[in-house]
């Protein structure tokens, strides 16, 4: 049901995508908004059209006193709860809320919530797929890029949102019918002072799911397993190492789904998706739709048909015998380690961005076994030169367009160039998207003949 904000004073943080959406969410509701970001009106992209909005801007800096005075201070998921105007807000017992939750106060129909470290958009994705086919009216947002608050005011059979931990720290009564924790390893240190506090927020998904919801958790995850173990959800497990659990496994060349002791069985041989890390993306993706009745036929044929998104190991050309290829989303080490271990060497990394505190020397074992050259940009590259030191050949590049050329000239026929930072992008892009749409053309522009 809609919300009644009218007369009271929201002081929105962030003008990104989800301020703009909550901007317009709120104003529909009747809410007196402030609108207060750090950057100036000219560096924010979509200016022109808030300024037609009456609204109250805050621009170049946050004033506090807007802040003070605030009924309700709605939160970006990129602000940290520790800045100072957000830090202030709560001391004064002001509610700080994120979108995923103001949005989900509205919503009657049933939430997949997808967090973990890695995979999420791809299982999002999935589920998207899935219900769909199945001929399902079904929302796909959340961090993937469209804001919950787009679906209030619409009718859906199922949400598949996606949530970073970010977004999770500022929900209060968000209850998803299925919570999905893919996996957990190390992200987002510039933000959380340590791993503990950063697993924290993602355990948040669950906070009001009861026995009568679904916490779909990976069995082969030792964190995962340790943090959900006293969870009072149902839980349903998926194994990609083939553990005997009640949900769905992997077991040679099939997924066994086991529920209420019958067994489905469904052949790999048709997932066009590659790596294991998509066969649990895959097994994940299945459970919620397998729980609400859907055909295992209809299911699993939706998942074998998606070929997966852009900037996750897209073949961008092969050219003189060199596969290049677009990993931009692989933002942190677990990411790399995983795009790595599905090539054979020799390979010539691209790697650097803005640095989230990961730890760099995890991918020792891996860049000794198949990667020849190590081409380092950004923010992150004198630490992570010094972490990876004499695991290979090791140069430190200014742009990416610089990287591109060491690669062309360095890499031999046979060889791959990946493009995988291990790091966020905003030292140098507006976001992963645009780093990877400059390597995707600067790519294509070199000379030579090649498909692409
Ligand atoms: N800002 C301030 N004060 C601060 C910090 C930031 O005013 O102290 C302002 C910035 O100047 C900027 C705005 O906040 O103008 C940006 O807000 P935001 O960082 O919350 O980004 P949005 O554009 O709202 O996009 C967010 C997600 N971004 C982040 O969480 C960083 C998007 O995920 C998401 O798609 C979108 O909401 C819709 O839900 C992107 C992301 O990088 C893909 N997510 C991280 C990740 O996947 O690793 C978590
Ligand atoms: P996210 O939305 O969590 O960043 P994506 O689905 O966009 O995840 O995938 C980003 C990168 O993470 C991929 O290119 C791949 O290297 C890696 N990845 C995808 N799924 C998994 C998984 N289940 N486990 C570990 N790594 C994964």
């Amino acid at each position: 049901m809609k919300q009644d904000y009218s007369g009271q004073k929201v002081v929105v943080i962030g003008a990104g995508l989800s301020g703009q959406a909550l901007v317009r969410f709120l104003l529909q509701r009747g809410a007196d908004v402030v609108l207060s970001d750090q950057r100036s009106a000219e560096r924010i992209p979509g200016f022109k059209e808030l300024q037609a909005l009456p609204i109250t801007f805050d621009l170049g800096g946050h004033n506090l006193a807007f802040f003070e005075q605030a009924d309700l201070v709605a939160v970006s998921p990129g602000v940290p709860l520790d800045s100072p105007p957000l830090a202030l807000a709560a001391s004064l017992g002001i509610p700080l809320r994120g979108e995923i939750e103001l949005a989900a106060a509205e919503i009657a129909a049933p939430i997949v919530g997808i967090t973990g470290t890695n995979g999420k958009s791809t299982t999002t994705s999935l589920v998207g797929e899935i219900f769909s086919a199945w001929g399902k009216k079904v929302f796909v947002g959340g961090n993937i890029g469209t804001p919950l608050v787009e679906a209030c005011g619409k009718e859906y059979d199922l949400l598949a949102v996606e949530l970073s931990s970010f977004q999770l720290e500022t929900i209060a009564s968000f209850h998803p019918r299925f919570g999905m924790l893919l996996n957990l390893s190390s992200d987002h240190l510039d933000r959380y002072p340590d791993l503990e506090s950063y697993y924290h927020a993602k355990l948040q998904m669950f906070r009001n799911m009861t026995a009568s919801d679904f916490a779909i958790l990976n069995a082969d995850d030792p964190e995962v397993c340790r943090l959900t173990e006293k969870l009072p959800t149902t839980k349903v497990w998926f194994s990609a190492r083939g553990q005997e659990v009640r949900g769905i496994r992997c077991q040679g060349d099939e997924l066994i789904w086991n529920w209420n002791g019958a067994d489905t069985r469904l052949p790999l041989s048709r997932l066009q998706l590659v790596g294991v890390h998509n066969v649990e993306n895959a097994m994940a993706a299945i459970i919620p739709a397998l729980l609400q009745g859907c055909p295992a036929d209809v299911a699993w044929s939706a998942i074998c048909a998606f070929t997966g998104l852009e900037h996750r190991m897209n073949l961008v050309r092969e050219l003189g015998g060199v596969r290049w290829y677009n990993d931009s989303k692989g933002t942190n080490v677990g990411s790399v380690l995983k795009s790595l271990a599905g090539l054979t060497a020799p390979v010539t990394l691209i790697a650097g961005g803005k640095d989230k505190g990961g730890d760099y020397r995890l991918l020792r074992p891996l860049l000794e076994e198949k990667v020849t050259d190590l081409l380092l940009i950004g923010e992150a590259a004198a630490r992570m030169a010094e972490e990876l030191a004499g695991c290979c050949r090791t140069t430190r590049v200014e742009t990416l367009q610089d990287a591109v050329q060491m690669a062309y000239q360095q890499t031999p026929a046979g060889g791959t160039v990946l493009l995988s930072p291990a790091c966020s992008s905003f030292d140098m892009f507006a976001n992963y998207q645009a780093r990877g749409d400059e390597f995707t053309r600067l790519v294509s522009q070199l000379p030579g003949e090649g498909a692409t």
